[in-house]
């Protein structure tokens, strides 16, 4: 990615799953906004056009956006802070995902679990190579274990979104191990 389809991305993330009004969007109760619309925005804000959006669409490293199959509606596929029910089916979880935090949460996080803080899902990652990638936004990765077959077994529900994000409502610290 350019530097300018970082700062699009990131654009995108923002009116997407934060503040749509700030791009003058509304999203559907999925999440969905008008592809028209966005672009409308886009085109004011950043010069930028449908051939530019796919291109970060589809290059997004995180593969962090979607079209619906139409092209006329793109979402976020995880990570709002906003009301959006993303209609994810529960899913039966690998035995073990992962999760990439820093040392100063640990406490917290042995005393209360993996919480959603201002997300509406706990996110995990599918191995330790992306959960380093995630801590590491916060410095020095430190991954956590989550036992993810015995909380399913348990009865908690996980969620995939399309790139591969785990997601759950909470981890209690007694599925939460050390890597
Ligand atoms: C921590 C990015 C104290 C948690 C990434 C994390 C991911 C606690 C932070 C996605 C806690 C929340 C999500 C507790 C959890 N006490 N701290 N009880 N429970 N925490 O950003 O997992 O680039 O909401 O360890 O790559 O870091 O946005 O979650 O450090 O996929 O697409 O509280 O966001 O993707 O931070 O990242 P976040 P996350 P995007």
């Amino acid at each position: 990615m350019t530097t300018d389809d970082k700062t699009l991305s990131k654009t995108l993330s923002y009116w997407l799953r934060h503040r749509p009004d700030a791009g003058g969007l509304t999203l559907d109760a999925q999440g969905w906004a008008s592809t028209d619309a966005l672009l409308s925005a886009l085109g004011r804000e950043h010069g930028a056009d449908f051939d530019r959006l796919l291109t970060v669409v589809e290059t997004n490293d995180k593969q962090r956006f979607e079209f619906s199959p139409d092209l006329e509606h793109i979402r976020a596929r995880q990570g709002h802070s906003i009301d959006v029910e993303l209609a994810l089916e529960p899913t039966a979880p690998p035995a073990q995902l992962f999760h990439g935090t820093v040392d100063r949460f640990l406490d917290a996080i042995r005393e209360g679990g993996l919480k959603k803080m201002r997300r509406h899902h706990v996110h995990l990652s599918p191995d330790v190579a992306t959960a380093e990638r995630v801590g590491a936004r916060r410095g020095k990765p430190v991954i956590l274990v989550v036992d993810a077959a015995r909380m399913a077994a348990d009865g908690h529900l996980f969620f995939v979104a399309g790139n591969g994000v785990w997601l759950t409502d909470a981890v209690p610290p007694d599925y939460i191990a050390p890597a």
